[in-house]
């Protein structure tokens, strides 16, 4: 009997002018993750356990998740050897580009010199910015191997100035982490590696252990268990770690009008729905005719049936989903609403239309710009808000790696000028000690 032939790769099509908007909206909606509750009765114990045991408890687990049995310390301690980090020309190469342009951008975002503003006459208000001392950066294993993972994290924390930078990474099973990784930490002057994953890394470095150093701020993308275990530590008040954002599966939402080329636009969607089964992709089509949009969904099965990682694709292909809509201004609502991680514009005059975006990670702009160039090597960063975040998050950013410290600084003059509001509100407030840390300066000048 003759095979059948595979099904097609394709989306569910919705179009604005049919579908009502709570359809449309429940079409939108993201893939649904594991309760958090399940999540939280998993790693809380393994969170009590590296706390309680500390090196002993996190290779326990290494042993058990990664089966890495031939570990004997968690930790990896710079200066790392030459023999870990042996590459190919070619990767060195692509890893040096890559990093020098990550470095550019981010050092562009220190600001030059501290913000001062004389609110009054007398009255000088100051900020400035000083690293986080000590930063943890997760750098997820599982299916792929993520060197531009850690280059994304350690690159900016490196220009910020952060003292110790502490890399975690699962290791493989013989113990061993990628060399890539190696190299890149190595690069940005890690002071140790991690060699654990899930839980158990993040809690390592929330509280230390032995020989992992208890750091300040964790961050960098991880499943359902590290973004949990992040949560978990940063409302812990006997951790004292801060976090970066939720992070969740990988998406893009690509905004594509006739100009558009439907290989380019495939190539695209698929680049982002090979991440994960639990990824999705939007392609949002402006004022498209149904050939046209043929000659795209053809392109996405010709295309996905080509990848290795086929079987993954088909995986978040399925709830994954085309919108049919009349106008840029359409699918820029659309756009704003879902706030993708990572937005495509491959439209005519894609540049006029940035103005338009309100919420979204990362923009690429026209036809030139696909999304794998900011995963890699332009100098954006990708570690960026999924699941909606773009609303109120940023990506990680030069911001992420620092704190700022404001000062006021006042002359007698500007006490005079502003101490008769701070009395008067304090005076409101019923804080009589407050209200007198001004009087008594007022009286004195008056002696
Ligand atoms: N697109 C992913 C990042 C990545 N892509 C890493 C390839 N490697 C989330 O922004
Ligand atoms: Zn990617």
């Amino acid at each position: 009997p003759k095979e059948a032939a595979p099904e097609k790769i394709t989306m569910k099509v919705y179009d604005m002018a049919k579908a009502s908007t709570e359809e449309l909206d429940e079409a939108l909606r993201r893939p649904s993750q594991r309760s958090s509750d399940a999540i939280m009765k998993i790693i809380t114990p393994i969170i009590d356990d590296v706390r309680k045991n500390g090196d002993k408890g996190v290779l326990a687990y290494t042993h058990k998740f990664e089966k890495a049995t031939s570990l004997t310390s968690p930790v990896l301690k710079a200066p790392f050897p030459e023999s870990l980090m042996q590459l190919p020309a070619e990767t060195i190469k692509a890893i040096d580009v890559s990093f020098e342009n990550i470095r550019k951008f981010h050092a562009a975002q220190k600001e030059e010199k501290p913000l001062q503003v004389e609110t009054m006459p007398g009255v000088v208000c100051s900020r400035f910015s000083r690293p986080i001392e000590a930063v943890g950066l997760y750098v997820p294993g599982g299916t792929a191997v993520l060197p531009s993972t850690a280059l994304m994290l350690g690159v900016p924390a490196m220009v910020a100035g952060c003292k110790k930078i502490v890399l975690a990474s699962p290791p493989r099973s013989d113990g061993t982490i990628t060399p890539e990784i190696v190299y890149v930490a190595h690069k940005v002057g890690a002071e140790s590696i991690v060699l654990a994953g899930g839980a158990q890394a993040v809690a390592a470095m929330a509280y230390g252990t032995e020989s992992v150093s208890k750091v300040d701020k964790i961050l960098g993308p991880g499943n359902q268990f590290v973004t949990a275990a992040k949560m978990y530590v940063s409302n812990d008040t006997n951790a004292g770690v801060g976090i970066d954002m939720p992070a969740g599966p990988s998406e893009v939402l690509v905004v594509a009008d006739k100009d558009a080329n439907p290989a380019f636009v495939a190539s695209d969607l698929l680049s982002q729905a090979e991440h994960g089964v639990d990824s999705q992709v939007v392609l949002i089509a402006v004022d498209l005719t149904d050939a046209q949009l043929a000659a795209i969904e053809d392109e996405v099965h010709r295309q996905a049936m080509e990848l290795p990682r086929v079987d993954i694709v088909r995986g978040s292909i399925a709830h994954s989903l085309t919108v049919r809509v009349k106008t840029v201004d359409e699918a820029m609502e659309i756009s704003n609403k879902y706030a993708p991680e990572h937005l495509i514009l491959q439209l005519k005059d894609a540049e006029s239309v940035v103005d338009k975006v309100m919420n979204a990670g990362s923009v690429f702009i026209g036809e030139w710009t696909p999304e794998s160039v900011g995963d890699y090597s332009a100098g954006v960063n990708h570690s960026l808000p999924t699941y909606g975040y773009a609303k109120q998050y940023s990506g990680v950013n030069l911001a992420s790696f620092v704190k700022h410290i404001t000062s006021s600084n006042l002359t007698a003059e500007g006490l005079r000028n502003v101490g008769e509001a701070v009395m008067q509100l304090a005076k409101v407030e019923e804080l009589e000690a407050h209200r007198r840390a001004v009087s008594i300066r007022l009286a004195h000048m008056d002696r």
